[in-house]
């Protein structure tokens, strides 16, 4: 009754930021994301008689704060199954995790996928994708590989694959700025700002056509047209965030100086752009060829703690042994 499966963070290109169903944690807005290659959590589930209770550890360490909402995925896994006992839960990240850096989109999908597997359940990739999306909404889209669309029309949806990461091979650097845990979750900041943001309702509002457009420009892989369209979603989202009452600030000094960067580099005729998440990293996806360029920008700036070069990689798979 164990397995272990591993995912890997996506980063939404055009963002999730709001919930339509809380309960069900139905985003409020349709988002489209790149699944990475070089970053992992590898997860491991194993149900016993034997165990008391569940119980999870992250790289080493027991952690309570995310045992609560571990439970809830297992629950939902034992109810399909008829399983009765309870899990251990052992994941391992190589990258930091709740510091925006989608540490919860690649377990959650891990888990789920691991989770199905120890209890011989044979799901489809779109069943494991709703179920990860029960417990965090970016979840949907790291059982995914490449390009990865999550609508939000059907009262329980799941991603879809979009383009394959061998279709359209952009390169991802994360320019990281702090490695130390956020002080607002994504789950609270976002239901926050859905009650005391002015801007809140028009972010929903447009949300479609940012997405359609992203969509379009992923089809076409129009490399300019995903970047505008990025880039002013991302600070869209941003603006939501800092009108938040009381403001959510993500960023910090390197946050701005490296976009900055990132501008001037578009203006010198380099494609590239940048999107950030619920945090203070800075993501930098271009089109191949331009990794030199790119660090030779932002590897001086004041604040930069660690580059991490990525392409982009495959959905969430079972591993061996
Ligand atoms: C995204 N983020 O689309 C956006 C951009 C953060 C900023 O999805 O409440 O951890 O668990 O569904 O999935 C982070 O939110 O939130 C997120 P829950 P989740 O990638």
């Amino acid at each position: 009754m164990q397995a272990a499966a591993q995912a890997q963070p996506n980063i939404a290109l055009v963002k999730y930021w709001g919930k339509q169903d809380i309960k069900r944690n139905v985003p409020a807005t349709p988002s489209l994301s790149i699944t990475l290659d070089a970053l992992w959590a590898r997860t491991t589930v194993r149900f016993s008689e034997e165990n008391e209770r569940d119980s999870l550890s992250i790289n080493g360490i027991t952690d309570p704060s995310q045992l609560q909402r571990v439970t809830a995925a297992l629950d939902r896994l034992r109810r399909l199954s008829g399983e009765t006992n309870y899990a251990d839960v052992s994941s391992t990240t190589n990258f930091p995790v709740s510091a925006g850096l989608a540490s919860s989109a690649a377990g959650f999908a891990a888990l789920v996928t691991a989770g199905c597997s120890a209890l011989g359940a044979d799901l489809s990739a779109q069943d494991r994708s709703r179920l990860a999306r029960a417990s965090s909404a970016s979840a949907a889209r790291s059982v995914f590989g490449g390009f990865v669309e999550l609508q939000t029309e059907q009262p329980d949806p799941a991603a879809q694959p979009l383009l394959a990461e061998t279709e359209w091979p952009l390169n991802v650097a994360v320019i990281v700025t702090s490695t130390r845990a956020k002080q607002t979750s994504s789950t609270a900041g976002m239901n926050q700002s859905a009650r005391a943001s002015v801007f809140y309702d028009a972010w929903v509002d447009s949300a479609p056509r940012d997405f359609a457009d992203a969509r379009r420009a992923v089809l076409h892989q129009d490399f300019q047209m995903l970047a505008d369209i990025s880039e002013a979603n991302c600070l869209k989202m941003h603006a939501v965030m800092l009108s938040t009452q009381p403001a959510l600030m993500y960023w910090n000094g390197a946050t701005v100086e490296v976009i900055l960067r990132v501008r001037d580099l578009r203006a010198r005729g380099i494609p590239a752009f940048f999107t950030i998440d619920a945090g203070p990293q800075v993501k930098i996806v271009s089109l191949p060829g331009h990794r030199a360029a790119i660090e030779q920008a932002v590897r001086d700036t004041p604040g930069v703690v660690d580059i991490i070069h990525s392409s982009l990689g495959a959905g969430a798979r079972l591993l061996g042994g």
